[in-house]
């Protein structure tokens, strides 16, 4: 049987196996089972269910067919180099993490499995080890990266059919640049100046975000991604906009004084640029001050 399972029970992870929940989902983790996933819903109505854990230590994995990787970008290599060797080898992978780099790494050592990427800007919020609010309902959009199409869209369709506001995108590297410029302006800048998004609508932030815009346009148009600047640059400020009042995720790691996605987001733009001869100081910029915010690893 094809089961779907998720690795990195975090909130998305939680959000996702709750969206799943008919499909029957298996969730990979190393906490302790849960009795049940408590989801607390848009309208504040809370449902529970009780999906199959599997503590990773001991899974058995030549039932997936699909697995849906939600840890965090910096985790991905270490979360699924392991599992590698016991996954069928028809089974996909879906990456689902803020920022972009792990796939350079991931895809060469996938023995010709699928590789999908997807981004999502729903919000869920952890209240618990096993209890997510579901707190907005943005956009998710899926790719194919590499390997077959046909089967990789046909692995990913009961995301797309039960994620409300969810569609499948041709080409998911454009996607997932043109989320990274959100996360690039406004992830760092919030986490260095600790305030909610909402502040960086005010002047004195206009020439940090233009000029990380620019620079990342530049960096993907030089790995063959068109990106137009000004469309960027709208997303970027209706994002402030439509969030101004809450902490970003990277303002929230380093006030909780963990690891930051900074190596994926402005160090990823950074990284495109110098391996195509460019320079982006003011995302070089935004990563060495995060990193010095953030606790050594
Ligand atoms: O995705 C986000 C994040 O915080 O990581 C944004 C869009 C900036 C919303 O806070």
């Amino acid at each position: 049987m094809n089961r779907i399972a998720i690795l990195g029970p975090g909130s998305i992870g939680q959000l996702l196996c709750w969206q799943l929940r008919h499909h029957k989902p298996v969730l990979l983790g190393r906490s302790p089972a849960p009795d049940a996933l408590v989801h607390t819903d848009i309208k504040d109505e809370h449902h529970s269910f009780t999906p199959e854990y599997r503590p990773l230590d001991k899974a058995r994995l030549d039932d997936i067919g699909l697995l849906i990787v939600t840890v965090k970008a910096y985790q991905v290599l270490d979360a699924i180099t392991p599992l590698l060797q016991d996954l069928p080898a028809d089974c996909a992978i879906l990456l689902m993490h803020n920022g972009m780099g792990p796939h350079l790494d991931l895809a060469p050592l996938l023995n010709g499995r699928s590789l999908l990427l997807g981004t999502t800007s729903q919000g869920a919020l952890k209240q618990g080890l096993w209890h997510i609010r579901h707190t907005g309902k943005g956009l998710t959009q899926i790719g194919l990266l590499c390997g077959d199409a046909d089967s990789g869209k046909t692995r990913v369709e009961p995301l797309l059919d039960k994620i409300e506001n969810s569609e499948w995108v041709d080409d998911i590297l454009a996607a997932l640049w043109q989320k990274l410029a959100v996360n690039a302006a406004i992830n760092p800048l919030t986490a260095i100046h600790d305030c909610r998004n909402g502040a960086l609508a005010a002047n004195e932030y206009r020439g940090h975000i233009h000029a990380i815009v620019a620079e990342l346009v530049k960096a993907a148009a030089a790995d063959s991604i068109v990106l137009d600047e000004t469309t960027l640059l709208e997303r970027v400020y209706k994002v402030i906009e439509l969030t101004a009042n809450n902490f970003s995720s990277m303002h929230q790691d380093i006030a909780h004084g963990r690891q930051t996605e900074i190596d994926a987001i402005n160090g990823f733009v950074v990284k495109r640029a110098q391996a195509n001869g460019l320079e982006a100081p003011a995302n070089l910029s935004m990563l060495e001050q995060v990193k010095s915010l953030q606790p050594r690893r």
